[in-house]
């Protein structure tokens, strides 16, 4: 017998559901920004586990974008693509930052009817009596949630207990991809989030919101892999090249970008 379950990450903006989800896969595919707002759409990775009953498990984790209230049409697109991944999901886990209010779960409760389990986020930059203080602000919903793991994805602090956790909550079931694959992600796709990523790191104000990459072209080889990308934005003024070469005349990375 085997268990395999599609797991959805949520949570509101910068609670470190794309850091979690790399660090679960050990590698990076997933944009990761101190901005708000980072992940645009529902990335997955596939993480195998064994059981405490010797059973294989295929965890498929979603990270999506973070839930926020706004107007703007691609951040309701954003939020679209979380409920999505919400509805489709067999259990979700709510990820917050240790140092959150609960406004953000109570919101979530509202949509979630789906097993879900809490993780609490950024332990590593909380004392223990913090983190005990928001464990015991989560507990009268206890009946709600199957179970509250304090964690750290960065510092990849109780990521074994939250599997432990998830596994029992799986349906049995046959796998859905290949044991080896990683993610759904195409390597085009990766790309993408790799510069995104970089965008966000290096610009401010509205560029980083208001661009999107267009992958044009990739050639692999065994040291060195060549991409050709394009950086769309949303204004005539943020194509200028003086601006680029402004921002970006002291990161050797950037080199071959053009907007
Ligand atoms: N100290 C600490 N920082 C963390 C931890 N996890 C994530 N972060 C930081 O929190 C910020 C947001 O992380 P992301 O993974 O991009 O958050 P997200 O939930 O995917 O955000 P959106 O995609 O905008 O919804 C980044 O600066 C991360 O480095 C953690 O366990 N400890
Ligand atoms: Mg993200």
């Amino acid at each position: 017998m085997t268990k395999a379950g599609f797991i959805a990450l949520i949570g509101r903006p910068n609670a470190g559901k794309s850091t979690l989800l790399n660090a679960l896969l050990n590698t990076q595919i997933a944009l990761i920004s101190h901005k708000a707002n980072a992940t645009r759409k529902a990335l997955k990775a596939i993480i195998p586990y064994t059981d405490q009953d010797n059973i294989e498990c295929q965890m498929i984790f979603l990270d999506t974008p973070g839930l926020c209230h706004s107007n703007k049409l691609l951040n309701r697109v954003m939020v679209q693509e979380s409920l999505r991944a919400l509805t489709g999901c067999d259990v979700a886990v709510f990820l917050a930052s240790v140092h959150d209010g609960l406004q953000g779960y109570l919101e979530f409760l509202k949509l979630c009817h789906q097993p879900h389990i809490v993780a609490l986020n950024k332990i590593d930059t909380a004392t223990p009596a913090q983190i005990l203080a928001k464990m015991r602000d989560y507990q009268p919903f206890a009946t709600k949630f199957q179970a509250l793991v304090p964690l750290s994805a960065s510092k990849l602090q109780n990521l074994e207990v939250l599997l432990a956790q998830l596994a029992p909550l799986l349906p049995s079931s046959s796998f859905y991809y290949d044991s080896d694959q990683i993610s759904d992600a195409q390597i085009k796709e990766i790309y993408q989030e790799m510069i995104r990523e970089q965008i966000f790191q290096f610009l401010s104000d509205e560029i980083p919101y208001e661009s999107d990459v267009l992958i044009l072209s990739f050639q692999e080889s065994k040291y060195l892999d060549k991409i050709k990308a394009q950086i769309i934005v949303a204004k005539e003024s943020q194509k200028k090249d003086g601006y680029w070469q402004k921002r970006t005349s002291d990161q050797k990375d950037w080199t071959g970008c053009t907007a």
